[in-house]
């Protein structure tokens, strides 16, 4: 399979490049998953991504991943797939990259060398699912070290469309940086505090980029597109645009410069589970300015680009591919 014949190379490609002191780099931290029954399970079916601990060898397929890549998009997470092989310069070609999770059309999911590119679909409900089936997938292979990030599009607050926003706290509603889990009809609420030193990381890869605007700042998770995020321009809308614009501001003075729908409950679990993890997305308008997303698409495209762009540096420099 494509993978095996990758991680050898891969790896060597590391070593070359790790220097004599690997310490430096590599604090060594598992996935936990916080699960008592899991133990308990003869066998483990990934359901959403059509793999299982019985059918498949998942340490041995996805053992040596050091970084994952979550997005929205099928589509965007293979082209991240491809760019990334060609940014690492893996021996292959990038159209025999398969996607892992073809026995079901609900993810999609790419392996080149360290690097795990899957795609999530949109809103809460989405990314939770694959969030459970991706961490207990880490856990099974035992993978370790491991950094996650979900990169993607959102609406700006008060910053220039195409400005890419590395999240600080992803927030809710009330601007709280918390995720509220509905578990037996009980609320369960849970800190989505990301890890300081990646985004710190990834602000610094920024400083090195041309033409990568980036900020550091609070994200709004919402689950609705529309209402949910003060647009005056859905099928509904219950609001007054003085009322949205109140909103917005609210939202700027607590910090917040960007507006998506996942970086909640991302935050939350990977916390909980001890994984280092970071949310890196571009601004596709200022929702100070409008609601539509008129953008001609080739720009909206080399917008799309930018997240992948930086966590593509912040891997390479990781890798000692740059110094
Ligand atoms: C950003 O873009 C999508 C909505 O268009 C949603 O998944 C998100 O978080
Ligand atoms: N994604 C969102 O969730 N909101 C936007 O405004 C743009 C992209």
């Amino acid at each position: 399979m494509y993978f095996n014949i990758e991680r050898t190379t891969t790896m060597a490609h590391i070593l070359l490049r790790m220097g004599t002191d690997p310490s430096e780099y590599i604090e060594q931290t598992q996935v936990h998953v916080k699960n008592p029954h899991l133990d308990t399970m003869e066998e483990d079916i990934l359901y959403h991504f059509s793999l299982g601990t019985k059918t498949h060898n998942l340490p041995e397929m996805f053992g040596d991943i050091k970084f994952v890549c979550v997005g929205g998009s099928a589509n965007r997470m293979k082209a991240f797939a491809q760019f990334i092989h060609n940014e690492l310069s893996l021996p292959g070609s990038t159209d025999d990259i398969i996607d892992i999770c073809e026995g079901t059309d609900r993810y999609s999911m790419y392996k080149v060398g360290p690097v795990l590119s899957i795609s999530h679909g949109m809103g809460v409900p989405s990314i939770s699912i694959m969030l459970h089936e991706l961490i207990k997938l880490l856990h099974h292979a035992r993978c370790r070290d491991l950094v996650l990030f979900r990169i993607g599009t959102s609406g700006g607050i008060g910053v220039a469309p195409g400005t890419v926003v590395i999240t600080d706290k992803a927030v809710d509603h009330s601007f709280q940086p918390q995720f509220e889990q509905v578990v037996l009809g009980k609320v369960i609420t849970r800190s989505t505090v990301l890890d300081e030193g990646v985004a710190s990381e990834l602000l610094h890869c920024s400083s090195e980029l041309d033409d990568l605007p980036t900020v550091r700042g609070n994200t709004l998770c919402t689950d609705d597109f529309y209402e949910g995020q003060g647009r005056l321009d859905g099928a509904l809308c219950s609001f007054s645009p003085e009322e949205k614009q109140e909103y917005l501001q609210t939202a700027h003075k607590a910090g917040v410069r960007n507006i998506e729908m996942e970086s909640t409950v991302f935050a939350a679990m990977c916390r909980v589970c001890g994984i280092k993890a970071a949310v890196v997305c571009v601004t596709l308008l200022n929702r100070f300015d409008g609601d539509q997303i008129s953008t001609p698409h080739h720009v909206l495209l080399e917008y799309q680009q930018r997240p992948q762009t930086l966590v593509s540096h912040f891997i390479k420099k990781r890798l000692g591919y740059i110094l």
